[in-house]
């Protein structure tokens, strides 16, 4: 079962600027995670990654850096920041950094000179193109609306941003770049920090000649991400980093790669690579998506049989032979429980089922703060309200193309980032207990009822059913190393499965819905032999398994010892 500590860890992932703020600006930063330490340490996390705390701009809160070296202004110091990592690892707590390698800010100074002629030294450390036709030099659109080129006056050329036009890519077909990157990754290692997730890293390499694409709508951009994404050298890059210089420490990695199942995962997380340890993939965050990519805007509903055949392909493909990451929300994407749960009526059991389900997986799960509260999406009537970079370019963009504005801000409710970068709800005083003054975003008016001061005072809160599933992790080794087996797999409302490590066996039984379904018991179990670990409901006294009848959004785990 090859075990590792980053198997055996949960992940808590911290959006700094919403987490807490320690003097009153409205931003928070790293003294505030300083002063929650002792909540993440009750709540039993065991390892804290932390968002891009680099100096920034923040045109894209940190993840557009200007100086990989040292800490944005808004957050504290350096200083803050040795003292945070000390008092992290005083607690036995690991601190796992945010990465940006594909783009910096178009105010790190590499990117200054970059631009200042063509002739500059560091011209290359980005990717210039002259123009086409008197327009950008080929026709892909970067993730955050237009084209990926930014005609820049001072050289009549174009660079090349898959994000913001604040973000450029770097170029790293260029050894000095790579060089640079690799001393200052280093840098952080010597620090003493435990593990790095590495932002948009399928997206290093870009396809050679960087050819149009197909574009049989003749629009003037079209999505290309097979441009772009998880192409073969990506690999080789990745693997010397890792020989070069992740191999010496006992770290954890973490790739955010869009665009690919589990088969070519295997080509970054398989034993054996040398690549990465896991990666974050996106082929069910897609399940509510029209199409893949800008595509997820287009809201569908979302199917329990295509998150079942999702999941099972990841558990199956990846045992024994890679490791997943588990997550269902990050600084991305809209609260889960909104997403795949009832943030109303249901709110607390289906965020609870949905916990069950994460925590119960082959892989790492990871929890995003504010998950553990249960928090919920925003809707803010205007747009003034809004704070991320893509929603505002995508407003933008419909606003343009005359799509009325009530369609676009429902889907900006149902999709934004911002759904999950509203402050974190602390208690129920003004602003959530997040900030003195005024925040950077308006917290979520639900504060009040959902906060962490509340779910700590009540032992049946979210946040107690995660620290139960935290404790179980770390008591039972089937939950981390067993092997998963799905059952009930054309059933439209019951998601069941089972993980077997020797003679212990799991059978987690997860209600995704608020109806009432029968669950009868999979013949390879007996109702003597289950032992309840956890559930998010009162057990029935004498109730037969056999043939049982599932509440609204019910989950139960129970152990089976086959000896
Ligand atoms: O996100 C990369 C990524 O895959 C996104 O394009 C994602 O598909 C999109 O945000 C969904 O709306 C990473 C970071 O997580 C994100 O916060 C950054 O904005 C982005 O990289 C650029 O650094
Ligand atoms: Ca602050």
């Amino acid at each position: 079962m090859n075990p590792k500590w980053w198997k055996e860890c949960v992940v808590y992932q911290i959006y700094p600027i919403s987490f807490m703020d320690s003097n009153g600006d409205g931003i928070g930063d790293l003294r505030g995670i300083l002063s929650k330490l002792d909540y993440l340490q009750n709540l039993g996390v065991d390892v804290i990654w932390v968002c891009p705390i680099y100096k920034s701009p923040n045109h894209d809160n940190g993840y557009d850096i200007s100086d990989y070296c040292d800490i944005m202004k808004e957050f504290g110091t350096m200083d803050d920041f040795d003292l945070l990592l000390r008092e992290m690892h005083a607690r036995g707590m690991k601190l796992m950094m945010d990465l940006v390698l594909n783009h910096t800010s178009h105010e790190h100074p590499w990117f200054v000179e970059s631009r200042s002629s063509k002739d500059n030294p560091k011209r290359d450390y980005y990717i210039w193109r002259k123009g086409k036709n008197g327009g950008p030099p080929n026709n892909w659109e970067s993730y955050f609306s237009g084209s990926v080129w930014e005609h820049d006056p001072q050289t009549d050329e174009y660079y090349l941003h898959l994000y913001s036009k604040y973000q450029p890519d770097l170029n790293w077909d260029n050894p000095v770049v790579i060089d640079k990157l690799h001393d200052m990754v280093q840098w952080w290692l010597k620090k003493g920090i435990d593990g790095f997730r590495f932002d948009a890293v399928a997206h290093l390499v870009k396809k050679e000649g960087y050819p149009d694409a197909d574009n049989p709508g003749g629009t003037a951009t079209v999505r290309a991400y097979d441009m772009f994404s998880n192409l073969d050298h990506v690999h080789t890059l990745l693997q010397n980093l890792y020989d070069k210089v992740l191999y010496f420490y006992d770290i954890m990695t973490v790739g955010e790669t869009s665009g690919l199942g589990p088969e070519q995962a295997l080509n970054y997380v398989g034993d054996g690579r040398r690549e990465l340890n896991m990666t974050f993939q996106f082929e069910h965050m897609n399940l509510d998506a029209a199409s893949p990519g800008s595509g997820r805007w287009d809201v569908v509903p979302w199917s329990l049989l295509e998150l079942k055949r999702i999941i099972t392909g990841w558990q199956t493909v990846l045992h024994n032979r890679g490791w997943n990451a588990n997550y269902l929300c990050n600084h991305d994407q809209p609260r889960s429980v909104s997403r795949f749960g009832d943030d109303l009526y249901y709110r607390v059991p289906s965020a609870k089922m949905l916990a069950t389900f994460v925590h119960m997986l082959e892989g790492t799960p990871y929890i995003y703060q504010g998950e553990e509260l249960g928090m919920t999406n925003v809707a803010f009537e205007s747009i003034d309200d809004y704070r991320d970079v893509e929603t505002l370019n995508y407003y933008e963009e419909k606003r343009n193309q005359g799509v009325p504005e009530a369609d676009i801000m429902k889907a900006i409710h149902l999709k934004s980032r911002d759904n999950a970068r509203t402050p974190m709800q602390w208690d129920d005083s003004d602003q959530g207990g997040f900030t003195t003054g005024t925040p950077w975003i308006r917290v979520n008016a639900n504060s009040q009822e959902i906060n962490a001061a509340n779910a700590l005072k009540d032992p049946d809160s979210i946040f107690h059913y995660y620290k139960k599933l935290i404790e179980l992790r770390k008591k039972h080794k089937v939950i981390v190393y067993g092997e998963y087996a799905l059952h009930l797999e054309e059933h439209p409302e019951i998601y069941v499965y089972s993980r077997t490590l020797e003679e212990e066996r799991l059978l987690v039984i997860l209600n995704f819905f608020k109806g009432e379904p029968v669950f009868e018991l999979p013949g390879e179990f007996v109702q003597e032999k289950l032992e309840l670990l956890i559930s998010n409901y009162a057990p029935v006294k004498g109730e037969n398994l056999q043939e049982l009848k599932l509440r609204p959004f019910e989950a139960r785990v129970y152990l089976q010892r086959r000896k």
